[in-house]
Parts: structure tokens; C-alpha cells; sequence
């Protein structure tokens, strides 16, 4: 780091004494292209031939195109592959650099990622010995060039070895049991995860550049958003602009909305090295960001010039959207509360938590971004957690969240493993975090910082409640020291206005009891601990950002890395190489039997995992809707997937929405009827979260599954603005196993009609599940077209629950899927598919709980 300067703002142009600087406009060549690779050669004597290589990219990806290796992701593959881990791996290309490129007072080499220990040469000169995938590697390599051609040369030794050789350097390592992968800084997921393939990698897997330069450059632009509300919005513009020398300058920002534009002005007087500069600016009326279902997302573009003299030195954008944000924390009946307010607003947070896109991140493409972000926002989320196995984000990414109102919980990227303790690894985290929060600090999606996935919760575990008191002391110490200081500073002076955490679970170090809860959660006795779902409802926590449960993909996707014979039990080595959990397939199985019983085959099985999964999670989503505000957000695990595999994801690899992303839409709707069974009766909660009050018609049916009305209740509501409450509450005993009624034969049906249209609807059962005595599926269905969408109108004369309407092979984008249908009460999926109607018909299958379960001989009575 430079020399940093608060520059003094000057008010007249000119300033006496001080030298205008002189020189060129920065500018930036890309280095992405005429890469090629090789396998470093163990031995002297073999000549390892040299392959096209993509840059950005990894070892993998390059492999592949050059169809070196097999398909990563194909059935057992990727056991064969472990070996690329262990090699050492040579990238070059040629540089021709022009006389004139010398000229210049800086010629900077700019590698956006280097995943992860590399070394760089020019010329055979090394320049640069990086160590981070998490940061930016600039070095001046003017003294290195030539003009005419130049050979650049990235050396990535084995990331194995790597770390080995500086977990060697740390005489804690062998005492706090440190894992020695975490010594150099590269996605933790990399290594294998509960749900993806240990694929450990290496290259330029971010963009790489030349830079050159004269007088000036500006390194970053903040909107430093001071005080923000509906009449004003107070920002100061900061640039940290490095100089050549010291010089007067005059700093130009341009900024408005929708192509308004303002100027404001400043003349400045730089110092050589780093300036940081302050512009402040009021914009009255301000249009404000909110998060999705709150209001819009305006965003405002400034454009910031650092001219010297009459030449410009630099320019640089920025994007704002202007918002105040507060985490609140009182103390209030249940503990200390845990909400975020959102331009005053206490948003409750609705949402999943999001992983890597790909084990490969240089191949996701931005129609793979917005799939999966705009699926999140279709199922009504305003809020993702950005866990922190992986690797920090592109700018898309966080644009597109910007775009759509969705609110990101930014983990740093620690993922579970305890962390080194030694002074340079302290360092090493310093600088990636000041880079990580300087680069992404303006999204207004970004409204938490939080230190670390579960490292805090890892001091427990792995037998570490024995070691000795003096080493549990240290380590305490040096985590303390890294995620309540070091990240913890860094967060408070480069982004004042957003709060910090320092991980997630945490209760900010305060000791919990049923009556004291504080933070967030993170809830593995489902799943990990195989208890029943309705473990969800004894829980109460502040905020909970981990809850979930695994389902299979759907046939398409298991079929794209399978061969027949893989596909025909869930047990099958390929299938079984594609669940990263330790007995994973057996607790799926296991609450399958608990539930629901034995799927008839495979194709069932896949389709009944999908509704397990989504009815598990119901129960814990509306569980913590319904507490609000005691609860004030339910984030649950996991919204996508890296690879095809069982996992906890609502959307899988390809983005395919499972059950539980159709069922999310429903659960996390604005207004939201939940009927349920609590202290012997019914009580049907509504759940708002308006910002106003809402006029609205609620109404039970107690049914038969074949239709039969036994019971009616109904009444107008005037829902308040953010708040939960039972509306209706009747004993179970005035209808449940009276006058004859069979409580397996009986449901409860409850909806919401907003001006006479329907915005939620739900059922609730008296039995357990699989007691439910389902009558088999008799659904009637009809297919037409209506201009480029379609509309399939489904019936049943008898309850059918969760069906499932697919079409093969045929790609069709759906409103809705996995939809329970009232007896007797016709329901309409509108969906667009490039396919005729004619191949849709033929191939439209149609599948309900009912026959998930059917003996395998029975024959399927959908019709077309
Ligand atoms: C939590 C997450 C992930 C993991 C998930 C499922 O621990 O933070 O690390 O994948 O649970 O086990």
C-alpha cells in the first residue's frame, strides 16, 4: 500500500505553488488471448508438448477443450482426475509491446485472479510470487519489457505442495491441527464439499491485463453514502487516485439517473502516491433503492475524470443505489433482535443460500447469473446469502442482485476449516479483504459483511474442546484478532454505512439460552441429525440463514451424466458418486420410509425426494414466517448447484426448478395463509409483509378428499402492515374423529382472496403424511396454446397432491409445478416452451404423490 493522502479540497482553480501534471490517458489492453499450457515435465528428460489454452480459465477447462481428459462431471470421472492436483502447470503467450507503450511513466501487469499460488515471469525475470485466488496482482513490469515480443509465463506449482511448503512454516500447525489446504488462500469448495467434487485447480481464472499510465490513476470510486432519506441523500464521492508526482488537478463528477446528469468540480492538489479524495454531493428527493416487493431499484451512474492541466489522466464509473441500511439489534421479550431496516423499513428476509454456479467459475456465463438470480426473485426471495466456501463474486453478479432487489448476506470467503494464526496469513487476509469490500462496496445489494461460514461453531469441533487450555487460548486469540478485528476494522473503515458480522452462525459472542436468543442460525438437527421436520417449530431464532434438506434432480438432469444401467436404484456407484454427503442417499431414503414409504421406481423416487424435500422446508419457512418479528428472516440451504448431484439446492445445475423452488414462491409470497395444528387446534395465521394494511377475504374449508365440505368458516380481514396472527382457531376436537369423520380421510383447505383474486392458499393435514389415505390420481388435463405461451387447465375429482406435469426432453418454462388440486376444482399452469403443441402433447407426462407410491404393476390413468 502507498502513502495515503486526505486530500484537502481546494476552491479555486489554480493553486499557487503546486506544478500541473502532464501526461497520457491510462489505457488497457486485455491479455486474455494466445495462451497455451502445458504439464510441467517431472523430469528434465520429457518434453511436454504445449496446448491452446483459455485465459480467464483453469487447468480443467483447458484439459477438456483439448480433449485430454474426460467430461468432469460424467458418472464416476471425476476419481480419475485427482491427479491434475498434484501436477505443476506452465501457461505462456507472447506480448508484442510497442516503442511507444515503454514511453509511458507505468506499463502494469494486471491479473484480476490467479487461483491460486503462481509465479509470473517476463522475459524469464520473475515479476511477481502471488499467494491469493481472492485478490488482484498489479506489478510494474516496465524495466521487464521490450518492445517487440515479450514472453509472459505463469507458473502454478502443485496447490498441494504449495500449502504443504507454508503450513510447514508454522509451528502452531502440528498443535491447533490447522488444515494445511487452508494455508494458501483458493476456494475452499475447490476440495470437495457436502454437495460438489473435489476438482482442485489452477490458472488465470479472472481477466488479465496491461495497464499503462502517467500522471494519475484512479483506483477506486466510492459512493460513500452518508445520510440517505426520502428528502436528501448526503454522498461523498471518494477516489483514491494514485499519482506519479505531486501536481494540481481537477476532479470532474458526473452523475444522475436515467440519463440526468450534474456535474460537480473540485480542484485538487495531489500527492505522489495514494489520494484519496472526498467530493461530497447532495441529491434532493433522492429516488431510492428497495429491496424486491419494497419498491424499485433505481441506479445512479457516476462518471469521475482526474484531468491535469487540459489533458485527462483518468476517468472511472460508478454505480449507487442509494439506501440507508441498519442491522437492528435491541433487546426486546425474546433476546436481542436481529432485523435489517431498509430506508426505514424492517424487511423481513426471505430467501436461499447461494454456492458456487460451477466447480469451473470461468465458465458461467451471464444467462447462467440471471436464470438463477431471476429464479430467486420469481419465487418471491428478497434476499441470498453468499456463503463463504467459495470465491467472491463477479460484478454481474452482484449488478444483477442490484437489479432485481435482492439483498445479499456477503460472507468473507472462510469456509468452516479453522484458520492459520501466523502474522502473514493475518496479512495476507488484510489485504484480500480491503480489496474484496473496496471493489464491491457500491452495490446496494451488499447490506451485510460477515466474517465467516461456521469457523466460529469449527472451535468445537474435531475433538478441539480437548486440546490443551494454552493452544485453545491462542487460537482463540488469533480469531478474534482476524474476524472481530482485522476484517471488522477493514469493513468499518472502507464501508462505514454496512454493518459487519463477524460469522455466520454467530450471536456476536453472547451466550444463548431458550429465553436469550441473538444472531443467526444455522439448523442441522434435520438432515444432519435425522429428526423429524416439525423440529423446525421448536426452534426460535433471530434470524436463521441455514436450514435445509436434499432431493435428486429431475430425470433430464440425472440422465445427462448417466448411462442406463446407472439409473437404476438410487444406490448405484454413479449415482452414489454424485452425493457428496457421507450417507446421503440413505437419508433421503430414510425420511422417505418415514413419511411417505417406498417409491414404486427410480423416476418416482427422484420425483417423491423432490416433494420431501419442499414439504420439509414449508414447515420450517412458514414456521419462522409466522413468528415474526421474533424471527426476521429464514434463508434456507441451498438455492443452486455447482455440478449435477443430490443435493440441498432448489434449482439444480442447470437451474431446473425443483419442487421446492415452485413451493418457495408460495411460502415466501407477500401475503401468506398458513393453517396449522397448534396446542389441539387449527389456527390460520396470515402473514404480511406490506408495508400498508390490507383488505382481504380469508376462508377454511374442512374437507373430504373427495370434496365433501364438512366445515366453513370465513371472515373479512384488515391485515396490518408486517405483522402475523391466527385469524380463525378451532378446536380440533370439533371436527377431527367426530360424527364419524376419519382424520386420514380429511384435510383443511385455507385461502386468501386480495379484490377478489386469490394471493395464497393452503392446506393442512390432521394425520401424519403417510397416513393420509390418498385415493389414487384420476387427473384429467387440457392442453392448448394462447399465443406463444401455453395453458394446461388440470382436474381431479379427488385430492391430488404435489403434480407434477413434465414433457421429456421438451424444454417449457412454467408458472407453476408440483400443485396440490382441490377436488373437483380445475387448476391453470401457463408455461412457454419452444416446442408444438403437438410434441408437447405427446409427451406430457403427468405424476402425483398417489402414484409415486402405487405397486409398480399399476399402470398410470393421467390422461392427455
Ligand atoms: C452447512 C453449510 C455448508 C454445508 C451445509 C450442508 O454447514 O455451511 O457447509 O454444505 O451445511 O451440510
Amino acid at each position: 500500500m502507498g502513502r495515503r493522502w486526505i486530500v484537502l479540497l481546494m476552491s479555486c482553480v489554480g493553486l499557487l505553488g503546486v506544478s500541473s501534471l502532464w501526461g497520457q490517458q491510462r489505457r488497457s489492453t486485455d491479455l486474455n488471448n494466445g495462451w497455451e499450457f502445458r504439464q510441467l515435465a517431472t523430469d528434465a528428460t520429457t518434453a511436454v508438448e504445449w496446448h491452446p489454452a483459455k485465459v480467464p480459465g483453469d487447468v480443467h477447462l483447458d484439459l477438456l477443450d483439448n480433449k485430454l481428459i474426460p467430461d468432469p462431471f460424467y458418472r464416476d470421472n471425476e476419481a480419475k482426475l485427482q491427479w491434475i492436483e498434484n501436477a505443476d502447470w506452465e501457461y505462456r503467450t507472447t506480448l508484442q509491446v510497442s516503442p511507444e507503450t515503454l514511453n509511458h511513466q507505468h506499463v502494469e501487469l494486471v491479473f484480476e485472479g490467479l487461483d491460486s499460488a503462481a509465479d509470473v515471469y517476463v522475459n524469464d525475470q520473475k515479476v511477481l510470487a502471488a499467494d491469493n485466488a481472492f485478490r488482484e496482482w498489479r506489478v510494474d513490469v516496465k524495466a521487464q519489457l521490450k518492445a517487440g515480443a515479450n514472453q509472459l509465463r505463469v507458473v502454478f506449482p502443485s496447490p498441494i505442495e504449495a500449502a504443504e511448503k507454508v503450513a510447514a512454516k508454522d509451528p502452531w500447525q502440528s498443535r491447533t491441527k490447522t488444515d494445511v489446504k487452508t494455508y494458501i488462500r483458493k476456494p475452499a469448495y475447490e476440495y470437495g464439499w457436502d454437495w460438489g467434487p473435489r476438482f482442485v485447480t489452477s490458472g488465470i481464472w479472472r481477466p488479465a491485463h496491461l495497464e499503462t499510465w502517467d500522471t494519475a490513476r484512479i483506483d477506486n470510486v466510492y459512493i460513500h453514502q452518508l445520510d440517505i432519506s426520502q428528502q436528501l441523500a448526503r454522498v461523498n464521492v471518494e477516489a483514491n487516485v494514485i499519482a506519479s508526482q505531486d501536481g494540481a488537478a481537477k476532479l470532474t463528477v458526473s452523475y444522475g439517473l436515467n440519463g440526468e446528469k450534474k456535474d460537480a468540480v473540485q480542484n485538487v492538489s495531489l500527492h505522489a502516491g495514494t489520494n484519496h479524495v472526498v467530493l461530497p454531493i447532495e441529491i434532493d428527493k433522492p429516488q431510492l433503492w428497495y429491496p424486491a416487493g419494497y419498491g424499485a431499484q433505481p441506479i445512479y451512474h457516476f462518471h469521475v475524470q482526474v484531468n491535469s492541466g487540459k489533458s485527462l489522466a483518468d476517468e472511472a464509473d460508478a454505480k449507487a443505489g442509494l439506501r440507508s441500511i441498519v442491522l437492528r439489534r435491541d433487546l426486546d421479550q425474546w433476546g436481542r433482535s436481529f432485523e435489517f431496516i431498509v430506508n426505514g423499513i424492517p424487511v423481513y428476509g426471505k430467501g436461499a443460500d447461494v454456492i458456487p454456479f460451477d466447480s469451473f467459475p470461468s465458465r458461467v456465463t451471464t444467462a447462467q447469473y440471471r436464470q438463477v438470480l431471476e429464479s430467486a426473485r420469481d419465487a418471491n426471495m428478497n434476499m441470498i446469502r453468499h456463503w463463504g466456501g467459495g470465491y467472491y463474486e463477479t460484478q454481474e453478479f452482484y449488478d444483477i442482485c442490484d437489479e432485481l432487489g435482492i439483498m445479499v448476506w456477503q460472507d468473507f470467503m472462510f469456509g468452516n476449516d479453522w484458520q492459520p494464526g501466523t502474522y502473514d496469513f493475518k496479512q495476507q487476509v488484510e489485504k484480500e479483504v480491503r480489496y474484496q469490500i473496496t471493489r464491491l462496496r457500491n452495490h446496494p445489494s451488499i447490506v451485510i459483511w460477515s466474517g465467516n461460514n461456521e469457523t466460529e461453531l469449527t472451535f468445537h469441533w474435531g475433538g478441539r474442546d480437548q486440546m490443551p487450555a494454552d493452544v485453545r487460548v491462542r487460537m482463540w486469540q488469533d480469531y478474534l484478532t482476524v474476524f472481530s478485528g482485522i476484517i471488522a476494522r477493514s469493513a468499518a473503515e472502507l464501508n462505514p454505512e454496512t454493518p459487519y458480522w463477524p460469522s455466520s452462525p454467530s450471536s456476536d459472542y453472547e451466550e444463548l439460552t431458550p429465553e436469550y436468543q441473538s444472531g443467526d442460525m444455522h439448523e442441522w438437527n434435520v438432515w444432519h441429525g435425522r429428526v423429524n421436520f416439525d423440529e423446525y417449530e421448536t426452534q426460535f431464532p433471530r434470524f436463521m440463514t441455514e436450514y435445509g434438506f436434499q432431493s435428486f434432480p429431475e430425470m433430464r438432469t440425472i440422465e445427462a451424466f448417466t448411462k442406463p444401467e446407472d439409473r437404476t436404484s438410487i444406490f448405484t456407484p454413479v449415482m452414489l458418486a454424485h452425493q457428496k454427503n457421507n450417507e446421503g442417499n440413505s437419508i433421503i431414503h430414510d425420511y422417505m420410509l418415514r413419511y411417505y414409504g417406498e417409491p414404486k421406481d427410480f423416476a418416482s423416487f427422484l420425483y417423491a425426494s423432490q416433494v420431501l424435500q419442499a414439504e420439509g422446508i414449508k414447515i420450517g419457512a412458514e414456521h419462522l414466517r409466522r413468528i415474526r418479528p421474533r424471527n426476521m428472516g429464514g434463508i434456507y440451504w441451498q438455492l443452486n448447484d455447482c455440478w449435477p448431484v443430490a443435493s440441498w439446492s432448489s434449482l439444480d445445475y442447470y437451474g431446473r426448478w425443483k419442487a421446492l423452488q415452485y413451493y418457495a414462491k408460495r411460502f415466501y409470497a407477500p401475503l401468506l395463509v398458513s393453517p396449522h395444528v397448534e396446542d389441539g387446534k387449527l389456527a390460520v395465521y396470515v402473514v404480511s409483509d406490506k408495508t400498508a394494511p390490507t383488505t382481504a377475504h380469508l376462508r377454511l374449508r374442512i374437507m373430504d378428499l373427495e370434496g365433501k365440505v364438512l366445515r366453513q368458516e370465513q371472515q373479512d380481514l384488515s391485515i396490518p402492515a408486517g405483522s402475523s396472527k391466527p385469524y380463525i382457531e378451532i378446536p380440533l376436537s370439533e371436527f377431527v374423529n367426530t360424527n364419524g369423520t376419519d382424520a386420514a380421510t380429511i384435510f383443511g383447505v385455507a385461502d386468501l382472496q386480495v379484490n377478489g383474486k386469490q394471493v395464497s392458499s393452503n392446506i393442512v393435514y390432521f394425520v401424519p403424511t403417510k397416513l393420509v389415505q390418498l385415493p389414487k390420481a384420476n387427473i384429467a388435463a387440457d392442453l392448448t396454446q394462447n399465443g406463444n405461451a401455453y395453458v394446461l387447465r388440470l382436474s381431479s375429482r379427488a385430492l391430488a397432491r404435489s403434480v407434477y406435469v413434465s414433457f421429456g426432453e421438451l424444454d417449457a418454462k412454467f408458472s407453476d409445478n408440483y400443485v396440490d388440486l382441490l377436488p373437483g376444482e380445475p387448476a391453470e399452469i401457463q408455461f412457454t416452451s419452444p416446442a408444438t403443441l403437438d410434441q408437447l402433447k405427446a409427451n406430457m407426462k403427468i405424476m402425483s404423490l398417489a402414484e409415486a407410491f402405487a405397486p409398480p404393476s399399476s399402470t398410470s390413468e393421467a390422461t392427455k
